[in-house]
């Protein structure tokens, strides 16, 4: 049996074209991944003929879907704490070489582009999407927190939006990621093959003439809300404002805090207040620290089984509820 790389590097043009391609997995990335592409990019570094760097996802339903949190799961499960340190150590290198890279870095998201797949095209200076693709930072659902520098990305999206989208999860599609500055451009899907050709022929200069105008966006009557709600000082008081609010949207959001791991919604508040103050390079090496502790906490295990091993959607937290997180615990892991 002769396994496709699952990633695919090549010179195209002017521009060093990466795929990830590992679609029945949703191009979720793991370790080889990682290293695949910081090979590429460390190659085509002072490469004089590589003007720019083009990413995309194989496959048609995800530009990546995160990291390869089951091999995660696994190796923290089995004690094997070295192999899980790797793994976040160099993909959070990797997102930072994408801050730093002397080129433009552009990612051509189509489809699912959710935690690491955002740590591998946010901080690129191009995030070219479609209308239908879904951005999201999940964690809390498997009780890792926002990662990938998203400490350091969210505190600095608009008002409380960041807050909004680490602790809830919500799902943002191609608009309005490009109205959250999470993506810089929108373009029609049928545009898609024809830009990343033209980007290869005539440089990122391409890109203006497929950008679309934007809808408005759809968190518009929410916005104010968000800020208020979210950027309340406490976990407590987000949940007691979003109590005190009446709309649709407010009982969604408790809703959806109410879902995920108690404990990370915590953590993870207490992270991304933190990578407010923080740049870049301190937020990520924050956030290895706290994959050291978060990793080895049993709501990680049961969270990563229960949206991805077994499924079910149905996880059985420890503690149960947000009001039961003891802040000693917490205070330990974000030590
Ligand atoms: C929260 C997450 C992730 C998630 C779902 C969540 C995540 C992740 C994946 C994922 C999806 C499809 C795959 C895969 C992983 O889903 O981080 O290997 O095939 O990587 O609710 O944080």
């Amino acid at each position: 049996m002769t396994d496709e790389p699952t990633v695919l590097a090549s010179i195209d043009g002017r521009i060093g074209r990466i795929t990830l391609n590992r679609p029945k997995a949703l191009n979720a990335l793991d370790l080889d991944m990682i290293r695949g592409m910081q090979r590429a990019l460390d190659a085509w570094r002072d490469v004089p003929d590589v003007h720019a760097v083009v990413i995309d996802g194989a496959g048609g339903r995800a530009f990546c879907a995160g990291g390869d949190i089951r091999a995660i799961r696994a190796q923290a499960v089995a004690g094997e704490t070295a192999l899980v340190e790797a793994f976040f150590a160099e993909e959070y290198t990797l997102n930072a070489c994408i801050a730093t890279y002397p080129k433009p870095y552009v990612a051509l998201i189509d489809g699912v582009c959710m935690g690491g797949g955002i740590g591998v095209s946010v901080y690129g200076q191009m995030r070219i999407t479609t209308p239908d693709s879904l951005f999201a930072m999940p964690e809390t659902a498997i009780a890792l927190f926002p990662d990938v520098g998203a400490t350091y990305m969210l505190p600095r999206l608009p008002g409380a939006l960041g807050m909004y989208l680490a602790l809830t999860g919500a799902r943002l599609k191609g608009a309005d990621a490009v109205h959250a500055g999470i993506a810089t451009h929108l373009v029609a899907k049928s545009d898609m093959p024809a830009l990343s050709a033209a980007i290869a022929r005539d440089g990122v200069a391409a890109v203006a003439g497929f950008a679309q105008a934007l809808p408005p966006f759809s968190l518009a009557a929410q916005r104010a809300a968000i800020d208020h709600c979210f950027g309340a000082d406490s976990v407590a008081d987000i949940i007691a404002r979003l109590q005190a609010d009446p709309s649709d949207w407010a009982k969604e959001s408790l809703g959806a805090m109410r879902g995920v791991s108690p404990s990370s919604v915590v953590w993870s508040f207490a992270a991304v207040k933190r990578g407010a103050a923080l740049n870049l390079d301190a937020a990520l090496a924050a956030e290895l620290k706290l994959t050291r502790t978060t990793t080895q906490h049993p709501d990680f295990a049961e969270g990563v089984r229960a949206v991805l091993v077994d499924k079910d959607r149905n996880p059985k937290w420890s503690p149960a509820r947000i009001e039961d997180v003891d802040p000693a615990v917490i205070a330990a892991i974000l030590a």
